[in-house]
């Protein structure tokens, strides 16, 4: 007791004992940083109550017994959907909002021509105003939460502050969330701080909306400092801040500046991760980007087709892929989430069975309809009931269908733990994560880009994906089959500069190569042409696992194909058709390569590359003219 150090200990120890018992802090959570932040956010936003989250069953099932009481739940009907409730969010807060999401880093041009960006002081000050009490007569949820296995060196730590008890039960659903976080954490552990509000605070007595929220909202990024703050909006990606803020903008930074610390790098993608086991036992995994309404949780979920049978497709993941070299020169990949929060409608026995039998129980459903007997409904779902009550809780008939009027929002969702998934792979939880064999690339187009094509080396398959576009569909906002660029699907979900992310995936592949790594195969795919008719000619779904097997094929090279301008493309012949009928007709349609259509497609590369221009790596500006050189020819 008389070392002169133990005084001081002495008086730290004090120090951390009064915040604790300042802010109700249990006896599990002692890392000194935490308590500062949480006390400093809480005197900013001043909540009426501080809840430290443990994760268990029993505070899911309290949370979601008040947000029924509350009236921002409703319990399904026990029978039908055992333990699962539909929310209905405020018809202002139904998706992501991209025109209010920010990039605040130091520096403009790190952010990129394709983020939005305003200075970080700037930034704070506008934030301070609006978190000035904002949080008043609600309770303060403290969310600790692991993206990725927890013990993974992968794996990352996040704690979101929220004044939504929806968020912290999705959260739950979505992430490892809980006690055991704080088992990683330590005394001293790195996290990434998530703030988030609705932006309501209530007045003494005020009573309170079933889905409160803000007409102003900012979704906002500091990748220098890891932070994230979001404000005004209970709903998805805005407010789970786990998943596109933290898992993709936040560590798509954090991947590169991985780099400038001297280490080789990693990669967070918009990717699901997918395993195929063969009938002879030897199992693969991809990992595959594709821009929204391309059916990316039906691909990570397909089931064989017939002709297929003693082949096995299982899911690791549906949205997100941190990828990691190794040293064994293989990239390993996790998935950092640990639910699915996907779009419900279009969903159906037919177009995805997995994911039917996951929502059959323990599912939060946000913006679908409820039936007379308890239970949900979305278009694409059945044939639709006689009398629905829709998602802004009006009555609904197939004659409002018929109209135009949806019973569903577009983008009504479910959130479920992906334990429920019949196909889930063994490995999704594994620490050492899964060696990844190919990556593929996808868009929805009708014309132009072939079924499937294999790029000739590395810089050749980052050309494909950042060049990659997608149609728009009559769910997305705007004019519908127009064609946006969507670079490796993550235009809004990268970070920073876009042109510096396409130098971070040449750079990480030269780096593996000059160390002897032989890198994944880079395949390109498009499910989605039409004929004259305007009809789709590929029958797609489970049926893309023929596309898949190539893939594997030519991974082992056992399968044929042919050069053509762009890469390796199988002939007819290279493909299993056991079991489905397809005419070489009908693949001549689907492979063909417009040359006209694509002297136009690569004036819109150009557009693209003058956009990102200050930046972007030659080499791609090389890939691009060796391409158009072998177009001519
Ligand atoms: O998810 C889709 N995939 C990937 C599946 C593993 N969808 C749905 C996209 C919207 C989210 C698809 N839609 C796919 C596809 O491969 N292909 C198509 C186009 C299509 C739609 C209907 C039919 C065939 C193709 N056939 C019938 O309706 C009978
Ligand atoms: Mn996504």
């Amino acid at each position: 007791m008389n070392h002169p150090a133990s005084g001081a200990l002495q008086a730290r120890a004090e120090e951390i004992n009064a915040l604790v018992s300042r802010l109700g802090a249990p006896a599990w959570v002692r890392h000194r940083r935490l308590l500062e932040w949480v006390d400093s956010i809480a005197s900013l936003t001043r909540p009426a109550r501080i809840h430290w989250c443990d994760g268990s069953e029993a505070e899911y099932d309290r949370l979601c017994e008040q947000m029924v009481a509350a009236g921002t739940l409703r319990r399904l009907n026990p029978e039908k959907r055992p333990n699962s409730y539909l929310a209905w969010s405020d018809p202002g807060d139904v998706a992501r909002v991209e025109d209010r999401t920010y990039i605040c880093s130091e520096n403009r041009d790190d952010a990129g021509p394709t983020n939005n960006w305003v200075d970080p002081a700037e930034m704070r000050a506008t934030l301070d105003g609006l978190f000035d009490g904002c949080m008043a007569g609600r309770t303060l949820y403290v969310i600790p939460f692991s993206m990725g296995p927890i013990g993974s060196h992968i794996s990352h730590v996040g704690v979101e502050l929220s004044d939504s008890p929806y968020v912290a039960v999705s959260m739950k659903l979505m992430t490892r969330m809980g006690k055991a976080v704080y088992d990683v954490l330590g005394h001293d552990g790195g996290f990434v701080p998530c703030v988030h509000s609705v932006g309501k605070p209530l007045a003494a007595g005020e009573k309170d909306v079933p889905w409160p929220c803000n007409p102003t909202k900012y979704i906002v990024h500091y990748p220098e400092t890891r932070e994230i703050w979001s404000f005004g909006s209970g709903y998805g990606g805005n407010a789970l801040l786990g998943k596109k803020c933290f898992a993709l903008r936040i560590a798509s930074n954090m991947g590169r500046q991985d780099v400038q610390a001297g280490g080789i790098g990693w990669l967070a993608e918009h990717m699901l991760i997918l395993g195929v086991t063969s009938p002879e036992g030897r199992k693969y995994h991809v990992a595959a980007a594709f821009p929204s309404a391309c059916g990316k949780t039906n691909f990570a979920m397909l089931i064989p087709p017939k002709g297929f049978e003693g082949w096995k497709v299982t899911t690791i993941g549906d949205d997100i892929a941190w990828i990691k070299p190794h040293s064994d020169g293989r990239l390993y990949a996790i998935n950092p989430e640990a639910g699915y929060f996907g779009v419900a409608p279009g969903t159906n026995e037919k177009t995805n069975r997995n994911c039917m039998a996951s929502l059959h129980a323990n599912t939060i459903f946000t913006n679908v309809a409820l039936t007379d007997d308890g239970d949900v409904w979305w278009e694409g779902m059945s044939e639709p009931p006689a009398h629905l009550i829709d998602w802004q809780g009006r009555d609904w008939t197939p004659e409002d269908g018929k109209a135009g009027r949806k019973a569903a929002h577009p983008n009504a969702r479910f959130t479920v733990a992906a334990t429920q998934n019949p196909a889930i792979d063994a490995d999704w939880d594994s620490v050492d994560g899964v060696a990844i064999d190919a990556f593929i690339f996808g868009g929805r187009r009708s014309t132009t880009v072939p079924l499937v094509t294999q790029a000739r080396d590395w810089v050749e398959g980052v050309y494909m994906a950042a060049t990659m576009g997608s149609e728009t569909t009559a769910a997305q906002a705007g004019a519908t089959g127009v064609v946006r660029r969507d670079p490796f699907a993550m235009l809004p979900f990268c970070g920073y500069n876009m042109a510096d992310y396409f130098s971070h995936w040449l750079d990480l592949g030269n780096r593996m190569q000059a160390g002897g790594a032989k890198l994944p195969a880079i395949f390109c795919v498009n499910w989605f042409r039409t004929d004259e008719n305007g009809k789709f000619v590929w029958p797609g779904f489970g049926e893309n696992m023929r596309v898949l097997k190539w893939m594997i094929d030519r991974i082992e090279a056992r399968a044929g194909g042919v050069e053509h301008v762009f890469g390796f493309t199988p002939r007819y012949e290279d493909l299993h058709w056991d079991g489905l009928g397809f005419p070489a007709e009908s693949f001549a349609k689907i492979t063909s390569i417009d040359k006209a259509a694509w002297e136009q497609e690569f004036a819109l590369h150009a557009e693209l590359f003058e956009k990102l221009a200050q930046r972007l790596p030659e080499d791609l500006l090389e890939v691009k003219a060796k391409l158009e050189a072998r177009l001519a020819a």
